[in-house]
């Protein structure tokens, strides 16, 4: 006769095939979307104590369901450049899951975009979303345009060209899209301007990320990056850390490193380096953020510019190089896969003790499996960056009431929302066999709200 012991373990095994099973046929109808199998194969590997615990996810087919997007939509976007040339790029939007809201997620406009890189983005935003607690389901759109070195112009022909397609499958209960990269508050507000024009109303709920005179909530700005700080400093505290006195680097210097950077300081880290996709800047005394706000959000230039005004900062041009400069703590704000094995390799060695994903995705999987193996505190993006889009959705409530509150109101939601967030993760890790590990907690945690919610919908 088995033991119990050995009754359990061919369980499991079967659950594992059963798994490996739904990520080929993944693999399958969707060939070539490399970034799009890693996203889903991190959250189906973290899934297995959640099937055993929950076999009903199984004979409801959740699984299936889950990985293949409600829609898909694919456009042409056509515009004329500033020399009267017409020019084409291809739109996107994924409406992934829509069990707990209309679907929600930013826009990306960057060359890489293509169907792999918004599908891996629509898949996290469906468990990210759940995290926050918020009724809002899981969506991402964009365009492989190139915003670098457009006119103003250039940009808004774009934007407009880009929601007279959009416009036919957005609205403010069906799907609310707002910034990602290349896409922030100029963007949003060319979006919404054609967005009316062609609905010939005010529905100021249908994109967030607005300028605060026509809709916008205070801090939706600095959302992303204080959350991922306000994440980190729970991890830290729950292991007697703290971001006082300690060294960081955060990669990137846009909107969502710049306010990683800002939240750091002001709990007294020393941030001594930040990069954009053509090098970086250390500055071993701390970076001074003011010079950084105006090269990057008003003058528009590249990061290499910093040096000029700070000689004693020191400029290389190899982005990835960053993670070779010795830090406590590590926070990735600018793209996918930005940290590699080697490069989580250089991080260990130089003693760091917590990364924070500001980014989607920025760890490889063998990154993330060295940090977990070394014992380093790891909170994955979809938790960590989580605060930017339940802003987002904080937007959408004061648009529905028609009102505004402060800053500080805004600022202490999101605090309160990423406390809770690290706890619902650090407690289903534990409930789940896997103390500690924040990326099962946060997978589960999240699968967990929207699975039950499927159900309870009915096989749709
Ligand atoms: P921005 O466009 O404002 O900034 C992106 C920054 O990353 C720029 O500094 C850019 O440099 C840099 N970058 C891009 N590619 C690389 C690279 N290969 N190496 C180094 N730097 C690079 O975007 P966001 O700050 O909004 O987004 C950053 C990340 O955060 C993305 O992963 C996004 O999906 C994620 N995120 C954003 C949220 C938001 O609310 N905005 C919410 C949650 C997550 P360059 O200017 O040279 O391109
Ligand atoms: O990745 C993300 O969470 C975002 N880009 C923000 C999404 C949003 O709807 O605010």
């Amino acid at each position: 006769m088995k033991s119990l012991e050995q009754v359990e373990q061919t369980h499991n095994e079967h659950i594992d095939q059963y798994i490996q099973h739904v990520f080929e046929t993944v693999k399958k109808r969707n060939p070539h979307e490399s970034e799009f199998h890693q996203a889903v194969k991190e959250v189906l590997d973290s899934l297995i104590p959640a099937l055993v615990q929950n076999p009903h996810y199984i004979n409801q087919a959740i699984l299936e369901r889950i990985v293949e997007p409600e829609r898909v939509i694919t456009f042409r976007v056509p515009w004329v450049d500033d020399q009267g040339h017409v020019q084409v790029n291809r739109g996107f939007r994924v409406q992934y899951n829509s069990a707990i809201g209309p679907y929600k997620g930013g826009i990306r406009f960057h060359p890489t975009v293509n169907a792999s890189i918004i599908k891996f983005l629509g898949f996290e935003q469906i468990f990210k979303n759940a995290l926050t607690g918020q009724p809002i389901g899981g969506g991402k759109g964009g365009a492989d345009f190139d915003p670098k070195g457009k006119s103003d112009g250039e940009i808004m022909r774009f934007c407009q060209s880009f929601m007279s397609e959009l416009s036919k499958h957005i609205g403010p209960d069906i799907d609310v899209p707002a910034g990602d990269i290349g896409v922030g508050a100029r963007e949003v507000g060319y979006l919404f301007g054609q967005y009316k024009k062609i609905r010939g109303g005010f529905e100021a709920g249908v994109l967030t990320g607005k300028g605060i005179g026509y809709g916008g909530s205070l801090a939706r700005k600095e959302a992303t990056g204080y959350g991922t700080v306000y994440f980190v400093e729970e991890m830290l505290k729950d292991n007697d850390l703290c971001f006082k006195d300690s060294t960081v680097v955060v990669s990137g210097s846009g909107n969502v490193s710049i306010y990683a950077m800002e939240k750091a300081m002001e709990l007294g880290a020393n941030v001594v380096a930040c990069s954009d996709s053509s090098g970086y800047i250390y500055d071993k005394k701390g970076i001074n953020l003011n010079t950084v706000k105006r090269l990057k959000e008003v003058e528009h230039k590249r990061i290499h510019e910093y040096v000029k005004e700070h000689p004693d900062a020191i400029y290389t041009d190899d982005p990835s190089g960053i993670w070779s400069v010795p830090c406590d703590i590590a926070l990735p704000c600018a793209t996918q896969n930005e940290i590699d094995h080697h490069s989580a390799q250089i991080l260990v060695s130089n003693g760091v003790k917590a990364i924070g994903e500001g980014a989607n995705m920025p760890s490889t999987h063998e990154a993330i499996n060295l940090f977990l193996k070394e014992n380093i505190l790891f909170a994955p993006g979809k938790a960590a960056n989580a605060g930017g889009v339940s802003v987002s959705s904080l937007e959408m409530a004061q648009n529905s009431a028609r009102l505004s509150w402060s800053f500080e109101e805004v600022n202490n939601r999101l605090h309160r929302i990423m406390k809770s967030i690290y706890r619902n993760s650090k407690d289903a890790a534990e409930t789940y066999g896997a103390p500690g590990n924040l990326v099962v907690g946060a997978n589960i945690a999240g699968f967990v709200r929207v699975a039950d919610a499927m159900i309870e919908q009915g096989v749709i």
